[in-house]
């Protein structure tokens, strides 16, 4: 394996060196990772009581994904992400609100229900491509928006984020290699993180990391390690600085661990050691931060005490308010696809809501229709 870029070990202490960043960014960038922390673990509750159907852990990735979120420039740069990845999106201004509406498949989500929750679509300014189940279908999605921006030339970027065992499918290769041929402006990030479901590292790839992949397709490949948000951002943003300057793409391999199972439909205890959770514990990306920010003065115990206590009042009434909004209506199913619903569809769209009225059955004052 490369070398592991490492800015602050996992004690807090600063052992590389820092990118300058201005206190409000560093602070932003803290506040954002326990912030996908408290969304996380709200998340995993709300699951867990029967509230919402699914969730995605994302403990332990905090600091790859806000990392890699701080070196963009929202008025250029384009995401096209993991589905592990709640950080870029609490980075950037969307509100964890908009979030859960997702969670909830409420009459608010921007897919109304059709999609499972963690399956964000956002609105703009955010250019973050809606989430997709199939693994690595977003890496040539990404290289073809950055080939457009570079045909066109414009400044932007594309970021694109994935796991580990989505370097084994076709969109990685394809991604690759059309990226190196044609020198797209693509940021390529792996998140290791250990496992893909119970499958781990070891049994994917007789390779030694992921970065050095890069070398089959001419990119250069970089090994940093995940849970260092400075070192994230710092990888990120050489690799940007590059893309921009016509260098073309840049592999980056955050080393990381997944702190919980695959998702809320998944058991880790039957498959992970409790022993590389303690070891991973250690090397947590929040706890590390906070201490590496007291040290150097830019933040108190007590204002950290506070930006935790206010993250989890805020996932708390994202979640109430998300709860509170009906399901979308029935007749939804039938929209979106088409600008003409066609008639076979139409005839079955007359026929489920002419169903539930005949038996008087109708929108109950939650807006839903009970089975
Ligand atoms: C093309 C495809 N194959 C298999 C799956 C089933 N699947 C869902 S998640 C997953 C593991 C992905 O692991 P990784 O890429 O490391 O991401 P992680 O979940 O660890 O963040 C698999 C195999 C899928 N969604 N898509
Ligand atoms: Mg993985």
């Amino acid at each position: 394996m490369s070398e592991t870029l490492q800015i602050i070990d996992p004690s807090g202490k600063k052992v590389g060196t820092a990118p300058r960043l201005k206190n409000e960014v560093l602070l932003a960038m803290y506040r954002a990772m326990v912030r996908t922390r408290a969304f996380d673990d709200r998340c995993m509750k709300l699951q867990r009581t029967g509230k919402i159907g699914f969730s995605v852990p994302n403990k332990g990735i905090e600091a790859t994904s806000v990392g890699a979120a701080a070196a963009l420039d929202l008025a250029t740069d384009w995401v096209a992400p993991h589905y592990r990845d709640f950080g870029i999106p609490l980075f950037h201004g969307i509100e964890a609100v908009a979030m859960m509406d997702n969670m909830y498949g409420n009459v608010d989500d921007n897919a109304v229900g059709r999609q499972m929750p963690v399956h964000f679509s956002f609105d703009n300014p955010l250019k973050y491509l809606s989430i997709s189940s199939p693994l690595g279908t977003q890496i040539p999605q990404a290289v073809g928006i950055a080939m457009a921006m570079k045909r066109r030339k414009e400044k932007g970027v594309c970021l694109t984020t994935f796991g580990d065992g989505s370097t084994n499918t076709l969109g990685f290769h394809s991604g690759m290699n059309f990226a190196g041929v044609f020198g797209a402006p693509v940021i390529f990030l792996c998140q290791n993180n250990g496992w893909a479901i119970s499958c781990p590292v070891e049994k994917q790839t007789a390779s030694d990391g992921f970065a050095i992949k890069g070398e089959a397709y001419g990119i250069p490949g970089v090994t940093v390690d995940g849970n260092d948000v400075l070192a994230v951002y710092r990888v990120v943003s050489e690799a940007i600085k590059r893309a921009r300057a016509g260098e073309g793409p840049t592999l980056i391999e955050a080393v990381t661990f997944r702190m919980g199972g695959h998702s809320t439909s998944d058991d880790p205890s039957k498959y992970v050691d409790p022993k590389e959770f303690d070891e991973w514990e250690g090397r947590c990306p929040i706890k590390r931060f906070r201490s590496y920010l007291i040290a150097e003065g830019k933040l108190s115990e007590e204002e950290a005490d506070a930006i935790q206590a206010e993250a989890d009042a805020e996932m708390m009434a994202a979640a109430k308010e998300a709860e509170a909004k009906p399901v979308p209506s029935l007749d939804t199913i039938f929209t979106d696809v088409y600008a003409e619903v066609p008639p076979h569809l139409r005839a079955q769209s007359d026929f489920a809501i002419g169903h539930y009225s005949s038996r008087g059955e109708g929108v109950n004052e939650k807006g839903e229709f009970p089975l």
